[in-house]
């Protein structure tokens, strides 16, 4: 069986349905600290409350679910995390080092998600290398780079079975992004399908950063955790689909939404995308285990708009 934690995320409840359909409806434990969210309820998933910087709750989970392979999802990401940054180390950090504990004590398979915010304003921006500098100034850019170092440790000096995909900003629209600096990329698309179709964009028009539809993230996560370990040349690994503006975006936005109207009003996250690589160099994933990302922005956008007026309508 595979557990998520911090399955209440952006994240956690099309992972969920994403697996069962592939493995069977008892496959997923869903686990977060809050009641499951809508996302969660309809993947259908098992769901149990989990404190994931508790080892002994984290333990017992895994015991008793027999679980196979560990998803952790459970992180304050960028934005809520610069907020709340004593918070976000002691979750981040921890729930890190309780979830590897817990993979080497039992024998799971751990993925943790790194993410673009692993690099920072030192790091190449262009088509950023795999393995290049990573010296990132927010606590979740900080403990992603402990995450991904701590994982390769555990990897290396006890033989814990740990993947990582570092992901781009994540556009869904069955579940909100949960605070980070890539969200007005999700919040457009709601914005436009409102009646006045209008949105005020917290990064400037020419912000371009690495972003991905879900469907092309669920299937990029799921393919690295099945991958065969003889072909993994290394633990980590980029990601890259997209790269885009909110400009960019309002654009293809009014192919469908004409009227669409957009307005710019930067704050603190600003400095957080500025720090950010606009592209990934992912050809590591690519070569040792076929990432290939399939959705462009018109696509994107296309099933973005459609899938939430459907949703309006009552019929989602
Ligand atoms: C954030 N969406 O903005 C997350 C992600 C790529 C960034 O980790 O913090």
């Amino acid at each position: 069986r595979i557990l998520i934690t911090g399955a209440n995320g952006q994240l956690g409840g099309e992972l969920a349905e994403a697996l069962r359909g592939r493995f069977g409806p008892d496959a997923v434990l869903c686990t977060d600290i809050r009641v499951p969210a809508p996302s969660v309820q309809s993947s259908g998933a098992y769901f149990r409350y989990l404190d994931c910087t508790n080892k002994d709750d984290f333990a017992r989970l895994v015991v008793e679910h027999r679980i196979t392979h560990i998803v952790h999802y459970a992180a304050l990401l960028s934005a809520i995390g610069e907020r709340n940054p004593k918070e976000a180390l002691h979750l981040n950090m921890r729930g890190t080092e309780v979830a590897l504990e817990v993979a080497q004590n039992y024998g799971s398979v751990i993925m943790i998600p790194s993410s673009i915010a692993a690099f920072g304003p030192t790091t190449p921006r262009m088509n950023t290398p795999n393995i290049t500098i990573q010296r990132p100034n927010t606590i979740y850019g900080v403990s992603k780079v402990y995450a991904e170092l701590l994982g390769e440790y555990y990897h290396k000096r006890f033989g814990v079975d740990f993947r990582c995909v570092r992901y781009p900003g994540i556009i869904s629209w069955k579940s909100a992004p949960g605070g980070g600096t890539t969200d007005w990329s999700n919040h457009a698309f709601f914005a436009a399908c409102e009646p006045q179709s209008a949105y005020t964009c917290f990064v400037r028009p020419d912000t371009k950063m690495p972003l991905m539809y879900v469907p092309d993230c669920i299937k990029g996560t799921i393919d690295l955790m099945l991958a065969d370990e003889k072909k993994l040349s290394c633990r980590t690994y980029n990601l890259n689909a997209l790269s885009f503006s909110p400009d960019d975006l309002a654009r293809a936005i009014r192919r469908h939404v004409p009227h669409f109207k957009i307005d710019y009003a930067p704050d603190m996250r600003q400095a957080i995308a500025d720090s950010w690589p606009v592209s990934l160099d992912d050809a590591d994933a690519r070569r040792d285990w076929g990432w290939q990302p399939q959705y462009s922005l018109e696509a994107l956008t296309a099933d973005m708009l459609q899938n939430i007026m459907a949703q309006r309508a009552g019929k989602k």
